[in-house]
């Protein structure tokens, strides 16, 4: 697979239970790299725009209501394969179905708090990164441990 970009945010409930640090580390000690990141609290309309796929589902309101309530951790992510594996590294969306060993299995309890948030597929991915982000924001470097990490 070719070098990909993923979205990830920290949501409110991570930031406000000190979760960034863990979260980050994860990503990084895999061997992705961090091309993106900033501290952001999202209005209402954002929050409404970056899930307008679920504007149909019971829970969108109290979603949007809880994605604008504090500071967000936003981030781009980069490297072979992580936009499949990053919502690996994630778990499944309920932590009561995600397992040991993933973030939310690992750091969360119920649905409607499960602290991250991660692009699920190619195309989520670049419309997530394009509205979060603006284009001189994402940093192109080589990583001195690329070399080992792909050989
Ligand atoms: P994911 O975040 O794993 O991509 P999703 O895109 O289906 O999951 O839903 C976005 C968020 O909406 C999810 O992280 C938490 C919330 N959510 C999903 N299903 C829910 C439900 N049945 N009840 C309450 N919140 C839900
Ligand atoms: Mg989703």
């Amino acid at each position: 697979a070719a070098m990909e970009r993923t979205f990830i945010a920290i949501k409110p409930d991570g930031v406000q239970r000190g979760l960034i640090s863990e979260i980050v580390s994860r990503f990084e000690r895999k061997g992705f790299k961090l091309v993106a990141i900033k501290i952001v609290v999202p209005s209402k309309g954002f929050a409404e725009k970056h899930y307008h796929d679920l504007k149909e589902r019971p829970f969108f309101n109290g979603l949007c209501d809880f994605l604008s309530s504090g500071p967000v951790i936003a981030m781009v992510w980069e490297g072979e394969g992580v936009i499949k594996y990053g919502r690996k590294l994630i778990g499944a969306t309920d932590p009561q179905k995600s397992e040991p060993g993933t973030i939310r299995g690992d750091l969360a309890v119920v649905v409607g708090r499960n602290i991250i948030h991660g692009s699920d597929g190619p195309e989520t991915a670049k419309d997530e990164i394009n509205l979060w982000f603006k284009p001189d924001e994402l940093v192109s470097y080589t990583s001195n441990s690329e070399k080992w990490l792909y050989g």
